[in-house]
């Protein structure tokens, strides 16, 4: 019984959140730039986003795209939520992460850390690098 645990364990592990194609653009010191990437949510329910961290900035946001009559732009948002059994693009002119007044230059190439953390999941760490 218990070897049958321990095997199902082995070859079914726990589905869960994961980060996929993160992506960022390269800016200058004090400029901002934008973070992108795909959240798949494999577990049955829903999952919620609500705080990015980096050393890399003195900021960070999470932003949405908008258009209202002739008004467009962006604005904050608190939160994304991420159904179960699905994923969420976050991508240019859609939602996206701001870094704002970064404390370095951020160079094609260059790698970053930042911390997700989602309700549900906890905190997810996820390199991302940047590319024009
Ligand atoms: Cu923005």
């Amino acid at each position: 019984m218990i070897i049958l645990l321990i095997l199902s364990l082995l070859f079914f592990p726990e589905e869960k959140i994961s980060i996929k194609d993160a992506w960022m653009r390269p800016a200058s010191e004090k400029m901002t730039t934008a973070l992108y990437f795909t959240i798949e949510n494999k577990t049955g329910t829903a999952d919620t986003l609500y705080k990015i961290v980096s050393g890399i900035s003195e900021r960070i946001e999470m932003h949405e795209t908008y258009s209202e009559g002739d008004m467009s732009g962006m604005r904050k948002v608190e939160m994304i939520v991420i159904e179960g059994k699905s994923s969420f693009e976050l991508k240019p002119g859609s939602h996206h992460v701001m870094i704002m007044k970064l404390k370095a230059n951020i160079s094609d190439r260059d790698t970053e850390e930042f911390i997700l953390h989602f309700k549900q999941a906890g905190e997810i760490r996820i390199t991302v690098k940047a590319k024009k």
